[in-house]
């Protein structure tokens, strides 16, 4: 933070959290460190400006920068993943992933029509059809899960089920899955099936854009993704659908606006532009490797500590560790790591016998610590002092 604000309250807590953010190991796998560009954007006058409505049609005046900015957002995002703006289109304006599912399945799903989702306690998201959220009570959870032996996802049941089912929709990628998504298969259950397939990369957006995590776009009829886990941008999502006869571009548009929000956040708008800038430079490339081999390292020399990691590794950004196995829960772990400035998040793990309040891991991510600079060294390092920290909590029981 630079310049002296007048509001020496606000201005406190912000040079606190700052503070925070700084002094602290941050293993959270759904966060990430903004450049100060995004930070000069989010922070921009387009925070005063209403534009309801799209490019081009919009419902106030003065929208000239606002347009262009919007456009070249939506050139970025398309340009990012080698897209078509003839096969493809992108919505930028959704406030986050929440939303942009809600606004897909708005769009595309009658209500109360079934939303095949893999469990939130398995490592799906609310927004895939949890009966907590509203995706569970305008429409119907179709339930999957993952194979008990091996934690992964056992196509042949996804398929059983979607045959029985007939789901609307079918959602895969997920908030706490560490391994390689067979898109692929996704697209022939979804065909052989008669449902849509939709794609939340959101935590695998950046791994996407790097090139180090294979593209769902070959597959998917709808991909939305949220821009400030490891694509590194502000809080945002992007909601791209294919372009064809059916329409799904203008009903998602319609969706979002005016279905569900007013005015888009230009502010954030013009910084997801910038990260998407910041996305396309070869550099990125490396930091996207770098975050994977990262999480890979740091799970190995956890696991030869003697921590059991879910399905055995990771090939992302994340992974789970199942820390009850251990004797001691995930929220233990969790406030036993954050006394010494180690921030993850208690997680379920499949087949959770405990509960999300106090479930049997951690959720670590490694996207956030790459981008400050560190490297395989470190997490070997990193490793050592989560296990003695663990271990230390575990003796004073
Ligand atoms: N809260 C996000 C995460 O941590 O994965 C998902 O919404």
């Amino acid at each position: 933070m630079k310049a002296k604000m007048n509001d020496g309250e606000v201005e406190l807590l912000l040079q606190y959290e700052e503070k925070r953010q700084h002094d602290v190991v941050n293993l959270i796998a759904s966060e990430n460190y903004v450049s100060d560009d995004v930070l000069q954007a989010l922070g921009s006058s387009l925070t005063n400006k209403y534009a309801e409505g799209y490019p081009g049609a919009r419902y106030y005046g003065g929208n000239i920068q606002i347009d262009l900015i919007e456009r070249l957002a939506q050139k970025r995002a398309l340009e990012l993943f080698g897209l078509s703006p003839e096969e493809w289109s992108v919505n930028v304006q959704s406030l986050s992933g929440s939303p942009a599912n809600l606004a897909v399945y708005t769009a595309l799903v009658p209500l109360g029509g079934k939303i095949m989702g893999l469990t939130l306690d398995q490592g799906g998201h609310l927004t895939h059809g949890h009966k907590a959220s509203l995706t569970g009570k305008w429409w119907q959870q179709v339930p999957y899960t993952l194979n008990k032996e091996t934690e992964v996802l056992d196509h042949d049941v996804v398929r059983s089920i979607a045959m029985t089912e007939h789901p609307d929709v079918i959602v895969t990628g997920y908030t706490a899955y560490s391994r390689i998504i067979d898109w692929d298969a996704f697209r022939a259950i979804a065909d052989e099936s008669g449902a849509l397939l939709h794609v939340d990369a959101s935590h695998i957006a950046g791994l996407i854009a790097g090139g180090i995590y294979p593209s769902p776009f070959p597959y998917a009829d709808t991909v939305v993704m949220t821009t400030h886990k490891t694509l590194r941008g502000p809080r945002g999502a992007l909601i791209f659908s294919r372009k064809d006869q059916r329409k799904f571009n203008e009903k998602i548009d319609k969706a979002v606006f005016p279905g569900l929000q007013g005015g888009p956040h230009m502010n954030t708008i013009a910084g997801i532009a910038v990260a998407l800038h910041e996305a396309a430079r070869p550099d990125f490339q490396i930091y996207a490797a770098q975050v994977v081999d990262n999480a890979q390292t740091l799970a190995q020399a956890l696991e030869q500590k003697g921590w059991r990691i879910i399905s055995g590794g990771t090939d992302t950004h994340l992974f789970l560790m199942d820390t009850w196995m251990n004797g001691i829960s995930g929220k233990a772990a969790s406030d036993a790591l954050e006394q010494e400035g180690i921030i993850v998040n208690k997680n379920t793990i499949p087949f959770d016998t405990r509960s999300p309040v106090d479930p049997s891991g951690i959720r670590i991510g490694t996207a956030a610590e790459t981008t400050r600079g560190k490297n395989t060294a470190d997490m070997i390092a990193l490793a050592e002092r989560i296990d003695d920290m663990l271990r230390k909590q575990i003796k004073q029981k």
